[in-house]
This record gives structure tokens, C-alpha cells and sequence, in this order.
């Protein structure tokens, strides 16, 4: 009994990577929101070279939906202790902050010469 659970799991699982795959394939912007419904949304805007805001703020434990937009440039968005990267292709994702504290933003792409300088803070309150 607890097997055939085990592979109907399974099959859904593949049916819901398939389902991901063939939007990838469309060539259409792809939101990936790891099976969670959003509370709360936040856009990160880019521009030569700099992020709209110095500071985001998040609330811990509520699943945000962020999203990316080059406003001008070519930019990407990295904020390696959320796991998040994103850029014009992946543009947005559904994260839940479990952990507050301060959360280093990058440019996650080598943009030209004030890439270094494009940096922010993620802050989970
Ligand atoms: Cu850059």
C-alpha cells in the first residue's frame, strides 16, 4: 500500500517537472513559485549601475513572490543567502525567509563598469 502511494507521489512529481519543462521550451518568461502561493511581492529594479532601492525589507516566515526587471542595461539579480538568481529570462521566484537578518544583493551579471558597485540589502524583519 504505502508503495503504491510512494509512485503515484512520484508520477505527479514527474507530470509537474514535464509541465516546467515544456514552458521553458516556449521560450516565455518563466515564474517558478516552488509549489507556494505568494503573500507579499517585491520587484528589484535594475539600471546602469545601481538597484532602485539600497534596501528591501521582507517579513519572516511570509512567502514573497520576487521579481526582476532591467529597467535599463543588462543586469541580473543574485542574493546567495535567499538561494535567489534571477535575471531577464528568470525573472521571478517564490521564496520564504525563514531566518531575519541582513541579506547581501548583487548583480549576478558582469554588466560593465560600475557592476562592482551595483549592491543592496535584503533585510528580514
Ligand atoms: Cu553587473
Amino acid at each position: 500500500m504505502k508503495k503504491s502511494i510512494a509512485i503515484a507521489a512520484s508520477s505527479v512529481l514527474l507530470l509537474l517537472v514535464t509541465a516546467c519543462n515544456t514552458d521553458n521550451a516556449g521560450g516565455a518568461n518563466t515564474t517558478g513559485n516552488n509549489g507556494i502561493t505568494p503573500e507579499a511581492e517585491l520587484l528589484i529594479k535594475a539600471s546602469n549601475y545601481q538597484f532602485d532601492q539600497q534596501q528591501y525589507h521582507l517579513k519572516k516566515d511570509v512567502p514573497v513572490k520576487i521579481t526582476f526587471k532591467n529597467d535599463s542595461g543588462y543586469h541580473g539579480v543574485l542574493i546567495p543567502g535567499l538561494r535567489v538568481q534571477l535575471d531577464q529570462k528568470n525573472d521571478s521566484t517564490v521564496i520564504v525567509p525563514t531566518e531575519a537578518g541582513e541579506y547581501e544583493v548583487a548583480c549576478s551579471i558582469m554588466c560593465g563598469s560600475g557592476h562592482g558597485s551595483m549592491v543592496s540589502t535584503i533585510i528580514v524583519e
